[in-house]
């Protein structure tokens, strides 16, 4: 008869150490449930490091590709001579092209065309029949691939045209005489 409330106390020892190991485990949890936010501080240092290569030259004559898919060629004259400030360009076959024709010159007028090979100075010919009002270019020739108006001094002017296949071409003034010194070549790659 004396058993009896021992084993009820044991039973009421063995329930409150029960709660007491529950408690611990509960209590322990948070820190287990912190350590996970260790690790992202950590992870910058393991990022490989941002890219620092500079970009590559572009070659001065190799168009530059703008955002709206068109390759851009700047070219100029040389002053008062009547000679071009490039000899020879370049472009991708099928791209299409903007040429940006600035003529620094301050007394002369000119004009930038993209011509088939070596039908510059026929094509100039012609142009010089044509007379100014069609900016000494043949009206709806073959042969003309691209062509600004024609450009005063001081003035700018562009050409747009689709890249023809590749090839070597010529670009030309036509104003009357200067296709004999303002001419050069056109490289479509
Ligand atoms: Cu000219």
């Amino acid at each position: 008869m004396v058993r009896k409330p021992l084993v009820i106390l044991f039973g009421i020892l063995s329930a409150i150490m029960l709660l007491a190991i529950a408690c611990g485990s509960d209590e322990a949890n948070p820190n287990a449930t912190a350590t996970p936010a260790g690790p992202s501080t950590v992870a910058p240092a393991d990022r490989a490091p941002e890219p620092t290569a500079a970009p590559t030259a572009i070659p001065a004559t190799k168009a530059p590709v703008v955002p709206g898919g068109a390759d851009t060629l700047d070219i100029d004259v040389n002053g008062d001579a009547l000679a071009f400030s490039l000899g020879s360009m370049s472009a991708t076959a099928g791209s299409d092209v903007v040429v940006n024709f600035h003529n620094s010159s301050s007394v002369n007028t000119h004009n930038w065309a993209l011509v088939e090979a070596g039908t510059k100075d026929a094509v100039a010919a012609d142009g010089t029949g044509a007379g100014p009002t069609n900016n000494w270019l043949p009206v709806d020739d073959s042969r003309v691939i691209g062509a600004t108006v024609l450009v005063g001094p001081g003035q700018s002017g562009e050409a747009t045209f689709t890249a023809p296949a590749a090839g070597t071409y010529q670009f030309v003034c036509t104003f009357p005489g200067h296709n004999f010194t303002m001419f050069g070549d056109f490289v479509v790659n």
